[in-house]
């Protein structure tokens, strides 16, 4: 299985099951999850080959683990990142650390500063807990920035935080107040 492939499906199944199951005619259930079998028929009329052993593979190659399979082996979900309205994920409500860290573009600055972060067309604000991942983050949009969130301030003040089975840290909004100014 080369590399492409693997890089390739795993951006087709981040589509599925984040933002646009139907475009496959697939159902999600609300905690995202989708039934293999139905997933590998709609890929089909899709004209797009999948099978059971292509998905394994791009589950547990994933750097980021954003997928994951239940474990009578029959379903996947991607485990955050969504748009599709369907979904909500009842994701484990936790203490953050002092700090998390979100990438972004310097051209979204001067809006950041007005409205905070805002999840956009996510269900949240993603937040990381290291700062090399949050470079790459803000990497794809443009020069990249990294902004230092005082989660455990926010969360003192009663925000609600929530980790991703990948670690991924999420909140609803980030108040410009929180970000700190270095
Ligand atoms: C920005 C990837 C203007 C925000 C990553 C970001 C992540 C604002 C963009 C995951 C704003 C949204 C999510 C405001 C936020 N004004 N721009 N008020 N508030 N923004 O892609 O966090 O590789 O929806 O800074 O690793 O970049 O796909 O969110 O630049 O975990 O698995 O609006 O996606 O994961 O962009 O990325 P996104 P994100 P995967």
């Amino acid at each position: 299985m080369t590399t492409k492939r693997l890089s390739e499906t795993s951006k087709f199944l981040s589509y599925i099951l984040r933002h646009e199951p139907h475009a496959i005619g697939l159902q999600l259930d609300s905690e995202g999850w989708a039934d293999i079998e139905s997933l590998i028929a709609g890929a089909a009329k899709d004209g797009r080959t999948l099978d059971i052993a292509l998905i394994q593979a791009v589950v547990s190659s994933s750097d980021k683990k954003r997928f994951s399979i239940s474990d009578d082996g029959l379903r996947i979900r991607a485990v955050q990142g969504h748009s599709t309205t369907n979904v909500s994920i009842q994701h484990v409500e936790k203490e953050p650390p002092g700090f998390l860290y979100h990438g972004t573009a310097t051209r979204f600055l001067e809006s950041i500063r007005q409205q905070g972060l805002i999840a956009g067309s996510r269900h949240h604000v993603h937040l990381s807990q290291d700062i090399p991942t949050a470079i790459a983050v803000g990497q794809r949009y443009g020069k990249p920035v990294v902004l230092k969130i005082e989660a455990l301030r926010m969360h003192q003040q009663g925000f609600k935080f929530f980790q991703a089975e990948n670690g991924v840290w999420l909140t609803t909004h980030v108040p410009a107040v929180f970000i700190k100014k270095d």
